[in-house]
This record gives C-alpha cells, structure tokens and sequence, in this order.
C-alpha cells in the first residue's frame, strides 16, 4: 500500500517534471526563432457566439472532461430562455420562442398549457431532449451523442 502510494507520487512528479521541461524548451525555441513565437503565442480562444454553434461541446463543457453533463445543458439552456426572453416577463409566448421551439414542440413545452413556456417548462423540455439523446443513460452527451440528430436539435436550446 505505501509503496504502491511513493510510486504514484513518484510518477506524478515525473509526469510534472516532463511537462516543466516540455514548457521550459517550447520557451527556449520561442525566444531563439521568429517563427516559433509566431506558432508558440496563439490567440487566445475567445468564444463569439457563432463559434459556439460550430462546436458545442468545447462552448458548454464546463468542466472540461470531454461530455456534456445535464447541469451544463441547463445552464447553457437558462441562458438561451433569458436571449429569447427579452421583456424580461417569466415566459416565452410562441413567437419568442419560435426559433427553438416551433410550433408543435412549443405545444409540448407548454405542458401547463397556459399559452406561454416559462423556464421551468423549458427546462424540463430540454431535460427530456437530453434523455432522448443520452440511450446509453450514462449522464452525459459524448461527441456521437451531439452529432446525432437528436443531439443537433438540443444544442439549438442552448446558448
Ligand atoms: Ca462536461
Ligand atoms: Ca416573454
Ligand atoms: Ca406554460
Ligand atoms: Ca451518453
């Protein structure tokens, strides 16, 4: 058991050690060719919303592990409902919310059914949205999951 626990620590170390090395010689080539602080300084990524359509996962995967988790797609859907909600009202009513829920899908939305589709109602929409894309009921959306049709119509909701 300790030893098992000084090997992690050691391999740890090592894996620190190496990416110190990997930084301090990227630095060393940066500062003795134009051409590697040209590559060795890119812009840093700046997220405008139309790069957010082309890649939803790298725009709402939060934490960073590659999937997209309920709470993720929630709070990029919360944000999404107040976009689409600028009266500033508890509710979308159907042209507020036409661009993601058209027509019959605002009918199932609005599951109160009193005309309008407040952020519960669509929170929860966008809930049964992921079940549907998630079959493998895992918790998350991986990269398959979104590019699926499914997927596709659930990044709509989101912002
Ligand atoms: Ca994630
Ligand atoms: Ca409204
Ligand atoms: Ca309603
Ligand atoms: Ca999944």
């Amino acid at each position: 058991m300790r030893v098992r626990t000084m090997l992690l620590a050691a391999a740890l170390g090592m894996a620190g050690a190496a990416g110190t090395v990997a930084q301090t010689s990227g630095f060393a080539m940066a500062q003795t060719s134009g051409f590697a602080v040209a590559q060795g300084t890119p812009d840093l990524p700046t997220r405008r919303p139309e790069e957010a359509q082309a890649d939803p996962m790298q725009a709402f995967d939060v934490n960073k592990n590659g999937k997209l988790e309920l709470a993720e797609i929630k709070s990029a859907a919360a944000a999404r409902f107040d976009e689409l909600n600028p009266d500033g009202d508890d509710a979308l009513d159907e042209r507020e919310a036409a661009p993601v829920l058209p027509g019959e899908a605002f009918r199932a939305a609005d599951t109160d059914k009193n005309g309008t589709v407040n952020k519960a109602e669509y929170l929860a929409y966008v809930e049964q949205m992921f079940n549907v894309t998630n079959p493998d009921r895992d918790g998350s959306l991986d990269r398959a999951e979104l590019d699926s049709k499914n997927g596709q119509a659930l990044m709509k909701m989101l912002r």
